[in-house]
């Protein structure tokens, strides 16, 4: 079943200079892209997006990351979007991602992990409207 999903491409694969990787990544896949913006995220910004880590150890570190460059935010639309783009990322720590996967690949630490990608439908449903409020 046609889904979507919200995926974020974070601001060290940003600095990193490959947003056109997982872009070009992203388009092998069949994903449509839907909505894509250039986002530079305050730390409010960032907190709001993460509040469900609100009570994590390593929220205020998460929150400093995401705010601390620009980020490209997309709408991502395929069969099944959800749990294939959580795939392409690879596990959230780049040290344990499978080969081929974005996190392994662009990856520098369990915080640091090159991209975001919804986990759930409902979370999906929350992230999108986040960003791209229709
Ligand atoms: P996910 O991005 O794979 O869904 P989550 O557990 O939802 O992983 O965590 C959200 C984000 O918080 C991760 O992508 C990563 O940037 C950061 N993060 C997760 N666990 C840790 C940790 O143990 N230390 C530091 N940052 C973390
Ligand atoms: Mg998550």
């Amino acid at each position: 079943m046609t889904e979507r999903t919200l995926a974020i491409i974070k601001p060290d694969a940003v600095k990193k200079n490959v947003i056109g990787r997982i872009v070009q990544r992203i388009e092998e896949e069949g994903f449509r892209i839907v909505e894509m913006r250039l986002v530079h995220l305050s730390k409010d910004d960032a907190k709001g997006f993460y509040i469900v880590h609100k009570d994590r150890p390593f929220y205020d570190s998460l929150t400093d990351f995401m705010s601390s460059g620009d980020a490209v935010v997309m709408l991502l639309e395929r069969e099944d979007a959800i749990a294939t783009w959580r795939k392409v990322m690879g596990a959230t720590d780049p040290a344990k991602a499978a080969p081929g996967t974005l996190r392994h690949a662009y990856g520098f630490s369990i915080e640091r992990n090159a991209v975001h990608g919804s986990d759930a439908r409902e979370t999906a449903a929350w992230e999108i409207n986040h960003f791209f409020k229709s």
